[in-house]
Parts: C-alpha cells; structure tokens; sequence
C-alpha cells in the first residue's frame, strides 16, 4: 500500500442542460465563488483542486462541459476516460432534468462501466419555483444505479459533499482492488506538488 502523502488524481466531468449550473458548482467547489450571470460555456472549461479526503490527498481535475446542443459532439472525449460523472439539472426547470436522464442514458450506453456517476439537482435555493420533485429525482437515481444530491451552487448547499462523496466512493472502491492496477483515471502517484488553489482554462 502507499502511505497517505500520496496524491490520488481523480478524473471527472460535468453534463448536463445549458443553464443547469454546471460551471457555477465547480466555481463554487474550486474558488468558493458564486455569480449571478455566469457566462454560457463554451467547448469545456478545465479545473483542477486539491483537497484532503479522509487521510487522503485528492487532486479533483475536472472536465466542466458545455451544454449548448452545438458541443455535444465533444462530449465522449470529456467522459470516456472520466472515473466520475456529474450529471447536472436545475430543480426549476423540468426540461433540464430530462436533459441529464438523456446524458445518463448516454453515460450508461457509450461511456466506461466503471465510472461513478451523480446526479445533482441544482438551485435547491429555487424551492418556489421547483418543477422537479425530490421523490422523483430519487427514485430515478435509485434505478439507475446513481447517487443523488439536490445543490446549490448560490447558497453552497451539498456542493463539497457530492464532491467528497464521490472522492469516497472512488476511495473505497480503490482500496478493495489492488492500487497498481486501479487505472489512469484514478492513479497514485507522489505527492510532489499539492496546490490548494484553482486553476482554469477555457478553450
Ligand atoms: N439560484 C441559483 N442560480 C444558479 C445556481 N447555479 C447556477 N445558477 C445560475 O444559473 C445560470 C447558469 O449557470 P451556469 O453555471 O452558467 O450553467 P451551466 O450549466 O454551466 O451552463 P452552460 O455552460 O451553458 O452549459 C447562471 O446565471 C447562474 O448564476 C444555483 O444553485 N441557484
Ligand atoms: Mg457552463
């Protein structure tokens, strides 16, 4: 086994609806910041944090998507190497969130077997002008083999735990193989260089 200082880098990406709040959450895990008129990404952003998980060093680097139908296209090469998925919809916008049951679908068709997958419904802040019910959302993720948060990205709500949680899972799921062979997605390697702050690019 290696000893806690090393790092283990996990790979992961956003989907979802345009609007869904997709750059917003990781803005929010990264950089702790929220704004009101966040702009439409375009292509994919690329964001990196690192963080302690349990008695782990976790450097979370992250694919944020954008959802303009126009950049579907790109999509495979963000999730098919990714050892998790955050499927994003917004609470208040029931077309949203057949948008990301689609991308779970697509997930489950086309995307690697062995990646986590959530399901986030975002603006929980939104409580009146939910569309989506809670019920519904779960028991979705529940036959689907997801786990599920409601978030916020304004007020913070769940935002580090659905990102910790998926930290943990793949954690776990690590230490029941055998750490060499674990895969690039999710590799140790020495803790050289651990940067608590964000970094990011937009192409
Ligand atoms: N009230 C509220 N607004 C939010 C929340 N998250 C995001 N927003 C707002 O929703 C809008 C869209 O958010 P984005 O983060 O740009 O959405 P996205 O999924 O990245 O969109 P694309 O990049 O176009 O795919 C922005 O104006 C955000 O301020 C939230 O939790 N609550
Ligand atoms: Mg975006």
């Amino acid at each position: 086994m290696f000893p806690s200082s090393y790092l283990n880098s996990i790979l992961m990406v956003l989907l979802g609806d345009v609007g869904a709040g997709k750059s917003s959450l990781v803005l929010r895990f990264v950089k702790g910041q929220f704004v009101e008129f966040q702009e439409s990404t375009i292509g994919a952003a690329f964001f990196s944090q690192t963080l302690a998980v349990n008695d782990e060093t976790v450097k979370f680097e992250i694919w944020d998507t954008a959802g303009q139908e126009r950049y579907h296209s790109l999509a495979p090469m963000y999730y098919r190497g990714a050892a998790a998925a955050i499927v994003v919809y917004d609470i208040s916008n029931q077309a949203s969130f057949t948008r990301a049951k689609k991308w779970v679908q697509e997930l489950q068709a086309q995307g690697n077997q062995n990646t986590v997958v959530a399901l986030a419904g975002n603006k929980a802040d939104l409580l009146e002008a939910r569309e989506v019910q809670i019920e519904e959302a779960k028991t979705y993720a529940q036959e689907n083999g997801l786990f599920f948060m409601e978030t916020s990205a304004k007020t913070a709500t769940n935002v580090n735990d659905i990102f910790y949680e998926i930290a943990k899972r793949l954690l776990q799921g690590q230490a029941a193989q055998n750490p060499q062979t674990a895969g690039m997605v999710l590799s140790q390697r020495p803790n050289e260089r651990v940067v608590s702050a964000a970094s990011c690019c937009s192409s």
